[in-house]
């Protein structure tokens, strides 16, 4: 596509069916808070769990691609109100990778992290949704560094920044912890409820925000095209 056509591409348009101040986009950007940063090198599936930092379970890409698979087809809803339609992902639920007894004894919180350095705050509850996916493919192929190779957490019913990409550990924890993100993270971000900020009203960013989509994306392929294993950048 050139790049005029991806901008008419993410124009957001109103469509039926979509959640409150949602607005569909044609084509599945790359999107950030942080648009210019490197997504990280690439390497094989590494999941650390814990609570408060002890180990409870560890996994690789082996291990997950033996357990159960599951596949389901959902729609990704940015936080700045663009919606991409018919994602089919596929992988193993969150919940299936604890022990039943072990989802009984966590504590209501939890922090995941990513291998680009973002980490966001959960509450436990919202995790053990069970339509919450440790993602290894998407529309068939594995994940790339564009949508978050090797591991994703995908989480449909909750606003695009809690699918954190290239997950590398989930820590559970007593307390709530801060976020990273400040105020923009709400620690729900249901998208039903519209929890789109910690403080601010919807009013006051929906429109702010729908600004921000064409030139956020244009950045983040930036980003990606100029990272050190961009083809562009190899050549
Ligand atoms: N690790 C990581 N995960 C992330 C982000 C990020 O910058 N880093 N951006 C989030 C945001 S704001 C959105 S909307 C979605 C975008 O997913 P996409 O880049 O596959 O479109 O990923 C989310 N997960
Ligand atoms: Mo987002």
């Amino acid at each position: 596509m050139t790049t005029w056509q991806t901008v008419r591409a993410l124009v957001p348009r109103r469509s039926a069916g979509l959640p409150p101040g949602q607005r569909e986009v044609r084509t599945f950007p790359r999107f950030s808070d942080k648009p210019l940063r490197w997504p990280p090198p690439s390497g094989p599936v590494e999941l650390s769990i814990s609570i408060e930092g002890e180990p409870i379970t560890h996994l690789t890409g082996d291990q997950l691609a033996t357990m159960d698979q599951a596949e389901q087809v959902g729609d990704l809803h940015c936080v700045t109100t663009w919606t991409y339609r018919g994602l089919r992902w596929q992988g193993v639920r969150l919940s299936s990778v604890l022990a039943p007894d072990m989802v009984a004894e966590l504590p209501p919180f939890a922090v995941a992290h990513a291998a680009d350095k973002q980490s966001v705050i959960f509450a436990t509850d919202d995790l053990l949704m069970p339509d919450v996916l440790l993602a290894t493919h998407l529309d068939g192929e594995p994940l790339d560094q564009r949508h978050g190779a090797p591991l994703r957490l995908i989480s449909p019913s909750q606003y695009g920044y809690k699918n954190v990409k290239h997950l590398t550990a989930i820590d559970f924890r007593k307390h709530e912890p801060t976020s990273t993100l400040g105020p923009k993270e709400h620690l729900r971000a249901r998208v039903a409820l519209e929890e789109r900020h910690a403080s601010l009203p919807n009013w006051a960013l929906r429109l702010p925000y729908r600004f921000m989509i064409v030139p956020t994306a244009l950045a983040a392929e930036r980003g990606l095209r100029t990272s050190p294993e961009s083809d562009a950048a190899a050549q």
